[in-house]
């Protein structure tokens, strides 16, 4: 991990500055609500590099996530189920919010991540259970 911030700090000036590491815990846990057949999932993101709620549980089936960026200013976000990297939500920039919707994969645990913050720990978990 260190040698990637070296690697990006030189492209990218915020990543030389230590105070831009959010280093609050992960926060919210939600199940998501069937909505005529496709569970809906509403995901807020805002200028602290974090997903609220970070821990997603859901059903077997389709899955719709909404990344909603409720900042003000401040980067854009992404949302990446790792592992299936047909499962993202483009990047949103401050004020927007965007959906997609994808088939639940197995029962168990993946991580989803911002993919340009995972360094600040802007991660979650969902939890697909067994029916
Ligand atoms: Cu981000």
């Amino acid at each position: 991990m260190v040698s990637l911030c070296l690697v990006a700090a030189v492209a990218l000036p915020a990543c030389q500055s230590k105070a831009a590491i959010n280093r609050e815990p992960q926060s919210g846990a939600s199940t998501a609500a069937n909505v005529g057949g496709v569970q809906e999932v509403v995901i807020t993101t805002d200028s602290k590099y974090r997903f609220t709620p970070a821990t997603i549980t859901v059903h077997p089936g389709r899955v719709r996530i909404t990344l909603k960026h409720v900042g003000a200013s401040g980067a854009p976000h992404d949302w990446q189920l790792q592992g299936f990297p047909a499962d993202n939500v483009p990047l949103v920039q401050p004020g927007q919010t965007r959906s997609i919707e994808f088939t639940a994969p197995a029962p168990g645990r993946y991580q989803f991540v911002c993919t340009i913050h995972v360094a600040q720990g802007q991660t979650g978990t969902l939890v697909v259970l067994n029916q």
